[in-house]
């Protein structure tokens, strides 16, 4: 018989060589949200590394309180909890720092190629496998903690593909044809989340920011980004050292936008 697929401590630590990530572990078969867990626990002083796990949450969300669809036991729900010694103009770059090592691990684990959809999507042919939802909170200008939320879809099969997101979304057992270790992609997602992490405080920015731009699907695509009032459409050009989104409109003038600023960005 197959093994059951468990998200508990003793499995993802069974293995796991990093220094940092994972260092302590809460398990939980339903909490709320793994990012409100993390937080309380930063706020409580929780040290770095500490990672918050769940096979399901009643509230799990995306950016801008959206929703995030996860049947129990299915996904990877994990949030990190990071100190990061960085200004919170630059918190974005860990969300894109977290999209690379979720790609790279994907593509190590599965051989499946999956693209960074700017801001925080990946996507296999232009359908969403995961999403990371970054929440920092800050003490001046710096940061005094940051939760870095990852939700990856890892095994859903065709016939039970929740009906709200069946359009646009995908799980890696349907790209793949065959189930998925999530012990296994989650602990290659710390290896190389940490990996990453390193080097960013290490201030290798630059590398980080072309490990991006070669993931991402937006740069070169058509794309309609949507803010609260406005709507503006063009071609993706590049990003910039903050990870903001650079768009030649179809004006011709190049215009930059932040991910706290759009709500939408679609490739068309
Ligand atoms: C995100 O937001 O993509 C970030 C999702 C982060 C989820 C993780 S799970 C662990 C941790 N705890 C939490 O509570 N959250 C984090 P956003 O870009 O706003 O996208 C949300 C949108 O994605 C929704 O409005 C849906 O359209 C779509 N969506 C929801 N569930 C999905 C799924 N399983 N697969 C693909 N798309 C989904």
């Amino acid at each position: 018989m197959e093994k059951l697929d468990l998200m508990v401590s003793d499995e993802i630590k069974n293995g796991l060589d990093t220094n940092i990530l994972g260092n302590r572990i809460y398990c939980y078969s339903k909490t709320s949200s793994t990012n409100d867990i993390a937080t309380k626990l930063a706020q409580d002083g929780a040290s770095e590394g500490t990672i918050v796990v769940a096979e399901n949450q009643t509230k799990g969300r995306g950016r801008r309180e959206r929703r995030w669809i996860a049947p129990m036991g299915t996904s990877i729900l994990m949030s990190i909890i990071l100190r990061p010694q960085i200004n919170i103009t630059e918190a974005s770059i860990l969300t894109l720092m977290a999209a690379s090592a979720v790609a790279v691990s994907i593509k190590y684990v599965t051989g499946i190629t999956a693209k960074i959809k700017w801001p925080n999507d990946l996507v296999i042919d232009k359908k969403k496998v995961s999403g990371i939802l970054t929440e920092a909170r800050t003490q001046g200008k710096k940061i005094s903690y940051v939760v870095l939320g990852i939700g990856v879809t890892v095994n859903i099969p065709e016939n039970r593909f929740p009906d709200e997101i069946r359009d646009f979304a995908t799980s890696l057992s349907m790209e793949k044809g065959e189930t998925v270790s999530r012990i296994i992609l989650l602990q290659e997602i710390l290896r190389q989340l940490e990996r990453r992490y390193l080097s960013l405080m290490n201030r290798e920015n630059y590398e980080l920011m072309q490990e991006w731009k070669n993931l991402s699907s937006t740069i070169g695509s058509r794309v309609k980004v949507v803010l609260p009032k406005r709507i503006f459409h063009g071609l993706a050009v590049d990003f910039d050292q903050t990870g903001a989104l650079l768009v030649r409109l179809d004006e011709n003038q190049v215009k930059r936008f932040t991910a706290e600023r759009v709500m939408h960005l679609y490739h068309i």
